[in-house]
């Protein structure tokens, strides 16, 4: 049997990429089961106490909860990413949660059925990503060295550089016009190894797929 941890994958989810980007900035090796997320198998409603992904088998115990899933790796693979200070710590979990709701700004504005719902989520993602703006140390979130915030917000850089990428122009994203340090910190963590690695090689189209089965706004754009 594997003694490799085994991740539960939905290709496009933005949890899941943070698991893998501090497995990739870590070196650890992992078993990755893709499920369908409109289609749940048993064994994995079983598994997933909210019926959501990211899941991580290790041997016979299983994890949930993206922020959960990287400190465990975090504190079982050398070098920690999290700070040895408590409450430096502590800070860094708490942004971590103010991301994750970026991350759902960024998932309701991606799929908005209607421009006015896209402009509501997008503004929403804005104003977290300048109020990032005032406490961001850069190069990273905490200075020098790379950290569990980090791979908390690529997901979130991810997604809007593939947008900006499909319909820039018609979109008008302006997410760092006033957060030009966020707009640095997104270009470096994107350029990333770990980043760039952390996704299946056909993410974009996937993604874009995925907005237009959704009948989302911005899939809407490119017919
Ligand atoms: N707080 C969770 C959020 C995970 C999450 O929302 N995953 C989504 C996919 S990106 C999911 O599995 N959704 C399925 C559902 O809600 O039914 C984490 O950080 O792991």
């Amino acid at each position: 049997m594997s003694t490799k941890p085994h991740l539960i994958s939905f290709k496009i989810c933005p949890f899941v990429q943070r698991s893998v980007i501090t497995m990739r900035e870590k070196g650890v090796e992992c078993d990755v089961t893709y499920i369908d997320l409109a289609n749940k198998p048993d064994w994995f409603l079983k598994l997933s106490p909210l019926g959501k992904v990211p899941v991580l088998q290790v041997g016979e115990e299983v994890l949930f909860e993206s922020a959960v899933i990287n400190e465990y790796l975090d504190e079982t693979n050398a070098p920690a990413y999290h700070p040895a200070d408590p409450l430096q710590r502590g800070k860094n979990r708490a942004w971590i949660e103010f991301i994750s709701q970026i991350l759902v700004d960024q998932y309701r504005n991606s799929v908005a059925g209607t421009e006015a719902d896209f402009h509501q989520h997008l503004d929403a993602a804005r104003e977290k990503i300048e109020r990032l703006e005032t406490i961001h140390r850069g190069p990273y979130f905490n200075g020098d060295e790379f950290s569990l915030v980090d791979a908390a917000i690529a997901p979130a850089f991810t997604r809007f550089a593939v947008l900006d990428e499909a319909l820039g122009d018609r979109l008008q994203l302006n997410l760092y016009a006033k957060a030009p340090k966020i707009g640095e910190w997104a270009d470096r963590l994107i350029a990333r190894d770990s980043v760039q690695s952390s996704v299946v090689p056909e993410f974009a189209e996937l993604y874009i797929d995925y907005l237009r089965q959704n009948g989302a706004y911005p899939a809407s754009l490119l017919d």
